[in-house]
């Protein structure tokens, strides 16, 4: 479907907001003010792109923890991001308690995933299955990381969704780097998309710095995916701009030169010369839109800066129930 003007400008700003959130969060880490952070920065054009291809509170999604521009297309808040940052009782997923960027939200039909990567997969392809027996026209859009395609359990995840051609959207965010290790050493195809054939289902590759090019691609997958056609594995290649997380120096691993290349094609420039150039974009439009931002942040981080910790008391609630009941 062709993107009116304005749905574009929302996309755009989804990106910026993002992305100024995101740094935020580095300058609070290096402040002593978060304990860790773990970036989405190069990754929002994948994740808006997909996100706006999907019914937003209809369809499901079993995110992972770059995904931020995902979350905040779905409605999550700069100041839950903040109070989940923070470890704040506030915090919507989990009260505190989860490692930040763990994102859940009822609401939005987002579910948590747990630290060991791609298992997130196979929690997919089980709503996938939920979606088909019932009858019903959603979709699951679940994401990883290249490495995570790796594992074991990612291959099982995508094996099932595809025997039983669920409706599931498969979206890798190649990143090039899972940690320190490039695509070569994990795999001996080119990428991810590549592993599609072997395992029965659509594959594509798609440029992930082009917001309204994974749009297109995520649009077509959940198309097929609501005709009964079956899953989708989408590959969005892009680049991770900030090391893996706070805890990692990449300068042991990649070259200076390698980072500032890549920036040439962040997304956030890729999107915005594409708007200016059909002139969907004014200046007062953009500067408008970074000042928002701007204050927004602000505002987020006062919020959970005064907010309270969880009480050590309620440390296991909601986890476990107060009295098991026999009988
Ligand atoms: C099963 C498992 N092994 C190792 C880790 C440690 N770990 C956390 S993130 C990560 C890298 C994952 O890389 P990739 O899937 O490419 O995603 P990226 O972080 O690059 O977005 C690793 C190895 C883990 N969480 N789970």
């Amino acid at each position: 479907m062709a993107l009116s003007a304005e749905t574009k400008r929302e996309m755009y700003w989804m990106m910026l907001l993002a992305r100024r959130l995101d740094e935020r969060a580095w300058v609070l880490h290096r402040q002593g003010k978060i304990a860790f952070h773990i970036s989405g920065i190069g990754h929002e054009a994948a994740q808006i792109g997909a996100a706006f291809a999907l019914r937003r509170g209809y369809d499901w999604f079993t995110p992972y923890y770059r995904d931020l521009a995902l979350m905040l297309a779905l409605g999550y808040t700069p100041t839950d991001f903040m109070m989940s940052l923070m470890g704040k009782k506030a915090d919507p997923g989990s009260g505190g308690r989860q490692m930040p960027s763990h994102w859940s939200m009822r609401s939005a039909n987002a579910v948590s995933h747990s630290a060991p990567v791609a298992t997130q997969t196979s929690h997919a392809a089980g709503i996938g299955l939920a979606i088909k027996l019932h009858k019903e026209d959603k979709v699951v859009l679940t994401s990883v990381g290249e490495g995570a395609t790796s594992q074991g359990e990612w291959y099982e995840g995508v094996n099932w969704a595809a025997v039983h051609r669920l409706p599931v959207i498969l979206m890798v965010q190649n990143n090039q780097y899972a940690i320190s290790e490039p695509p070569q050493t994990q795999m001996a195809v080119p990428g991810p998309a590549d592993k599609a054939c072997g395992l029965g289902l659509h594959g594509e590759r798609v440029d992930g710095t082009d917001v309204f090019a994974v749009y297109d691609a995520v649009s077509q997958a959940v198309e097929r995916a609501r005709k009964g056609e079956g899953p989708s594995l989408i590959e969005a290649r892009l680049y991770r701009i900030t090391p893996h997380s706070s805890d990692d120096d990449d300068r042991t691993y990649r070259s200076r030169e390698e980072v500032e290349d890549h920036k040439k094609r962040d997304p956030l420039l890729v999107a915005q010369t594409a708007l200016k150039k059909e002139k969907s974009l004014s200046n007062a439009q953009e500067d408008e839109m970074e000042t928002r931002a701007r204050e927004m942040v602000d505002e987020a981080v006062k919020a959970a800066e005064a907010a309270p910790y969880p009480s050590p008391d309620e440390a296991a609630y909601p986890v476990y129930v107060e009295e098991i009941r026999h009988g």
